[in-house]
C-alpha cells in the first residue's frame, strides 16, 4: 500500500495535527506498520504508529480490537495505581472520528492508530545481556498484571494459535498438498518434525492432566515486542497485543527464549552461527520468575524448558509449512526465506535438546 493511502486513512482518526509524512516501521512479519509524522498548529510534531491489520491472519479484526482496547485499559488502570506513566508503559489506541477503534478503507482493509512512544526502540537481537534479563522481568510482570483478567471475555483471535499438535497437523497437511511443489527440498526437515510427533503433545497432555493451567498470555513474546527507553535503556512497554488469549505461561517464556537466547537472528542462513545461548537462557529464567512474582506453579516451573523447545519447534514447523504452502502467511524478503527460518529454528531445537539437563538445573536454581 502506498503512502498516499496512509495520508487518506489517517484522516479517519482523532489524531492531532496535520499530516507531514510516513514511512514503513518495525520488523513484524504479519501486519503492515507505518510511523506517521504530524505537525500541530503551534509547529510542534507528534508521531503515531499506524497499522493495517492482516485479515488473512486475523479473521475478525473487530473482535481483535475489542480485546486490544479492553486489555490495554485493564493494564493502564494497574499502571496508574502503581504510579507508572500510562502514556509510555502501555499502548494507547487513538479512536476514530466516529468513536470506534479501527477504520476501514475503500478496499475493506482494517487500520488502527496507536500513540508512538517517544524516545523508545526495540531490538531484533540482544545487545546487552542485562537487556534480556530486563525483558524477562517485563514479560513475567506482564503476565502477572493479567493474572486476574477475566479470560472468558477474551476472543480467541487465532484459534489453536499455540496448539502444537495442531501445528504439526497443519504441517503434514502442507506436506500432503505440496502446493508450491517444494516438498523434495525439505525432506530432512519434514523428517525432523515427524520424529517429534510425541513431543509435540507434551504440553497439551500436561494441561489435560491438570499440571499446566490456562492463563491469559501474550503469545508473541519476542524481544522486538518490547519497547526500551532510548535514554535509560530500561524496558518501557509490551507491544503487539494481537494474540493475547488464554494460553500457557511456559509458551510465553519459551517464545522469548526461542527468539532471544540464540547467537543469531531468526533467519540467519549460516547454521554454524546459530547456537543456543545458555547464559542468556539463565538470565531470562531469573528475570521471568522474578517478574511473575511467585505466580508460577510447580508444574509450570518444571515445564519452562519444555516450553522453550516447544515454541522453537512449533515456530520451525510454522515456517516450514508456510514454505510448502508458497509463503502465504509470513512476510518474506528473499527467496527461501521461510525455509531459512525453519532450518534455523530446528537447529536451535537440536541444540536445546542437547542442553535439556542444564536448562532444567537452571530453573531449579531460581525456583
Ligand atoms: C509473527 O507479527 P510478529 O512478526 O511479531 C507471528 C508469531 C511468530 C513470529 C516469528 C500473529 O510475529 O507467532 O512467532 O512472527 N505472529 C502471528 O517471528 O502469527
Ligand atoms: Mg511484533
Amino acid at each position: 500500500m502506498s503512502i498516499a493511502e496512509v495520508k487518506e486513512i489517517i484522516k479517519k482518526f482523532m489524531a492531532e495535527g496535520e499530516y507531514v509524512g510516513a514511512a514503513p516501521f518495525g520488523s513484524g512479519h504479519i501486519n503492515h506498520t507505518f510511523l506517521v509524522n504530524m505537525k500541530r498548529e503551534d509547529g510542534s510534531t507528534v508521531d503515531y504508529v499506524l497499522q493495517r491489520i492482516n485479515k488473512n491472519v486475523f479473521k475478525s479484526p473487530e473482535k481483535l480490537m475489542e480485546n486490544y482496547v479492553a486489555v490495554t485499559r485493564f493494564i493502564r488502570e494497574k499502571i496508574e495505581k502503581m504510579g507508572g506513566d500510562p502514556m509510555r508503559e502501555v499502548i494507547n489506541v487513538i479512536p476514530t472520528v466516529d468513536g470506534g477503534y479501527f477504520a476501514i478503507d475503500s478496499e475493506g482493509e482494517y487500520w488502527r492508530l496507536l500513540v508512538y512512544v517517544t524516545d523508545s526502540l526495540s531490538y531484533d537481537k540482544v545487545e546487552r545481556p542485562e537487556q534480556f534479563y530486563e525483558s524477562a522481568v517485563a514479560f513475567g510482570n506482564f503476565q502477572y498484571m493479567l493474572r486476574d483478567y477475566p479470560a472468558q471475555t477474551l476472543h480467541e483471535t487465532i484459534v489453536n494459535f499455540h496448539n502444537t499438535p495442531d501445528r504439526y497437523r497443519q504441517l503434514m497437511e502442507a506436506v500432503e498438498n505440496n502446493a508450491a511443489g517444494r516438498l523434495s527440498e525439505v525432506e530432512a526437515e519434514v523428517e525432523f518434525a515427524r520424529a517429534r510427533f510425541d513431543f509435540a503433545h507434551t504440553l497439551e497432555n500436561a494441561h489435560s492432566e491438570g499440571r499446566l493451567p490456562l492463563r491469559v498470555t501474550h503469545n508473541d513474546t519476542k524481544l522486538n515486542n518490547i519497547l526500551f527507553d532510548i535514554n535509560t535503556g530500561a524496558p518501557l512497554c509490551v507491544v503487539d497485543l494481537d494474540t493475547i488469549m488464554p494460553g500457557y505461561s511456559v509458551n510465553d517464556f519459551g517464545d522469548s527464549i526461542r527468539f532471544g537466547a540464540t547467537t543469531a537472528l531468526e533467519d540467519e542462513r549460516d547454521l554454524s552461527l546459530v547456537n543456543f545461548d545458555l547464559s542468556l537462557y539463565e538470565l531470562y529464567v531469573k528475570g521471568f520468575i522474578e517478574g511473575a512474582k511467585g505466580g508460577l506453579t510447580e508444574g509450570e516451573l518444571e515445564m519452562l524448558p519444555i516450553g522453550a523447545i516447544m515454541m522453537t519447534f512449533e515456530c520451525g514447523m510454522r515456517f516450514l509449512a508456510d514454505y510448502l504452502n508458497g509463503d502465504t502467511y509470513f512476510r518474506v524478503h528473499r527467496e527461501g526465506h521461510n525455509l531459512d527460518r525453519a532450518r534455523n529454528q530446528f537447529k536451535l531445537v537440536s541444540d536445546m535438546e542437547a542442553h535439556l539437563d542444564e536448562m532444567r538445573a537452571i530453573v531449579k536454581k531460581y525456583s
